[in-house]
């Protein structure tokens, strides 16, 4: 529809950049690699790429540990590679997503390094310094997200300075009016350069409540549970302050067209669709709804948490959905592979955009990470409580040559276990393979607008199977999932069957364990 824009029609593809693939025989993938698989992206039958971030970075959090917001790091390439990149992708019509990292940079970004210099440096304020507490330790009981006090000692300057997540990652400052100055500079950058938008990483963080009271200890935590749920963020995140500078992050997109703006945020449904903002006053376009990682795979649990986020929506607030990212465990690896296939069906016929993860479309789920080969800090500092994100982050498996044609030396990280069967060729031309089951997803999902636009109808969610119904005009299309392994009846879904996440039909008024159709 001509007068809805991109990013409502449209599906984003999420890039992971060191995983995609290597053109500079180091191991890790980098822009020109890109640039060389983007017809596989857009044969996909994608809209939009997200890139994960290629800005030049220490890499102690792979890439969202920023040392310089208006670069490239030269692991991935040069300015004039990404210029060449945007211009690919929108030579293709694919549009181009960076990911902007406001919440903290790296503790070796050259304002860090004047920041920390002395108390009276011009940069102090730009972080988020404070004194010891009564006791001498940190200054409140904030807990990092990756374990440990968010409280780092500097014994030059003898103050504490905040950091959400790593160390190495210390908070800006966006009180600071010459830090938020800086920071809208280096949106301007990228939107100078032609990028169709930003997801903004860990948004809801960017302002912390004045004072920094301590925040409310939870009592349900135990030492079996990550260490940065001891406290509820209640004061470290979600602040007002936070949605201003939304609000104007948003106006700056708006001046320059139909640019993007996705944000990153974890929040019970009511406080997270604040951050669709007002009519008068909108923040981001998309505040990524993460619910479909973050909850049982369960046909009753899943029908009512979507009632439950449409019904949070604002009249003018656009869905959207995901089922895996970089930082989630597999889709194939949390329910299974014939599962996994139920889960493209639900993600490309919600009502909303869907963004996919690179590699869940090849169904990867069988990965081994030797101890020796850990690179994630989360998992290196909270060994054993399952946290690691690497096992997400492994090569894409283009083909059966060495290194699955990622690379032409061993990778930064383990390819997954079935490489040899489960890569990009071989997948290809497999009628049964979930690279083809997306293909033809994406492919019905374009050609079918009340799959995108329609309305959204729940017909059932309860003996193990989720139906529902998309409507526009006269075009109806029920979609009936089985969450089970075992036939369920389904007397309600009239028509033909479109689309069946199986091979062959079944019995009429029947799916078959693990099956999902689209009807119409
Ligand atoms: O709070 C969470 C879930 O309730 C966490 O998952 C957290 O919000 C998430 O890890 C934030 O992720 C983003 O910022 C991190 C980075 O390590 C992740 O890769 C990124 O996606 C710090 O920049």
């Amino acid at each position: 529809t001509p007068n809805r824009p991109w990013w409502e029609t449209g599906v984003v593809y999420q890039i992971y950049p060191r995983s995609f693939q290597d053109s500079g025989d180091d191991g890790i993938g980098d822009l020109a690699g890109i640039e060389r698989r983007l017809n596989y992206v857009f044969d996909l039958g994608v809209d939009a790429i997200w890139l994960s971030p290629i800005f030049p970075s220490p890499m102690a959090d792979f890439g969202y540990d920023v040392a310089d917001y208006c670069g490239i790091d030269p692991m991935f390439g040069d300015i004039v590679a990404f210029d060449r990149l945007v211009a690919a992708a929108h030579a293709r019509g694919l549009k181009i997503i960076l990911d902007f990292v406001p919440n903290h940079s790296s503790d070796q970004h050259p304002w860090f390094v004047e920041s920390r210099s002395s108390r009276d440096n011009p940069r102090r304020d730009w972080y988020i310094w404070a004194d010891a507490g009564p006791d001498g330790g940190p200054p409140n009981n904030w807990i990092s997200d990756f374990a440990g006090s968010s409280w780092e000692w500097d014994a030059r300057t003898e103050q504490f300075y905040l950091h959400a997540f790593l160390k190495e990652q210390p908070d800006l400052n966006w009180r600071n009016p010459a830090l938020k100055a800086a920071m809208f500079d280096a949106m301007r950058f990228w939107f100078d350069r032609g990028v169709d938008g930003f997801r903004i990483d860990v948004l809801w963080h960017i302002v912390k409540a004045k004072g920094f009271p301590d925040n409310p200890v939870n009592p349900g935590w135990t030492p079996e549970m990550n260490a940065r749920d001891q406290v509820f963020q209640k004061y470290s995140t979600d602040q007002p302050e936070a949605h201003q500078i939304a609000a104007e992050m948003r106006a700056l997109a708006d001046s320059y067209g139909a640019r993007v703006l996705i944000g990153e945020i974890f929040l019970p449904n009511e406080r997270h669709a604040k951050w669709f903002g007002t009519p008068d006053r909108p923040e981001v376009h998309l505040p990524f709804n993460f619910q479909l990682i973050e909850n049982e795979w369960n046909a009753e649990r899943i029908g009512q948490l979507i009632i439950d986020y449409e019904a949070s929506l604002p009249a003018d607030g656009w869905p959207n959905w995901v089922v895996g990212s970089h930082d989630a465990p597999r889709i194939a690896a949390r329910i299974g592979e014939a599962q996994a296939r139920v889960a493209a069906m639900l993600l490309l016929t919600l009502r909303g955009t869907p963004t996919l993860y690179q590699g869940d479309e090849l169904g990867i789920g069988k990965v081994d990470i030797p101890p020796d080969r850990v690179r994630d800090p989360q998992e290196l500092r909270q060994p054993g409580l399952g946290l690691g994100r690497d096992r997400s982050r492994t090569p894409m498996p283009w083909n059966g040559s060495c290194h699955a044609g990622f690379s032409s030396v061993e990778p930064w990280l383990p390819l997954n276990s079935d490489w040899k069967e489960r890569n990009v060729a071989a997948e290809a031309d497999k009628a049964r393979s979930m690279l083809t089951l997306y293909r033809r997803l994406l492919s019905v999902r374009r050609s079918t607008p009340a799959l995108n636009e329609g309305t959204f109808t729940l017909i059932r969610a309860d003996n193990d199977v989720l139906m529902f119904e998309r409507k526009l005009g006269r075009v109806r299309r029920t979609i009936a999932l089985n969450f089970s392994n075992e036939p369920r009846r389904i007397d309600s879904a009239r028509g033909k069957v479109i689309l069946s996440t199986l091979e062959g039909v079944g019995a009429s008024g029947e799916l078959r364990g693990n099956e999902g159709v689209i009807v119409g």
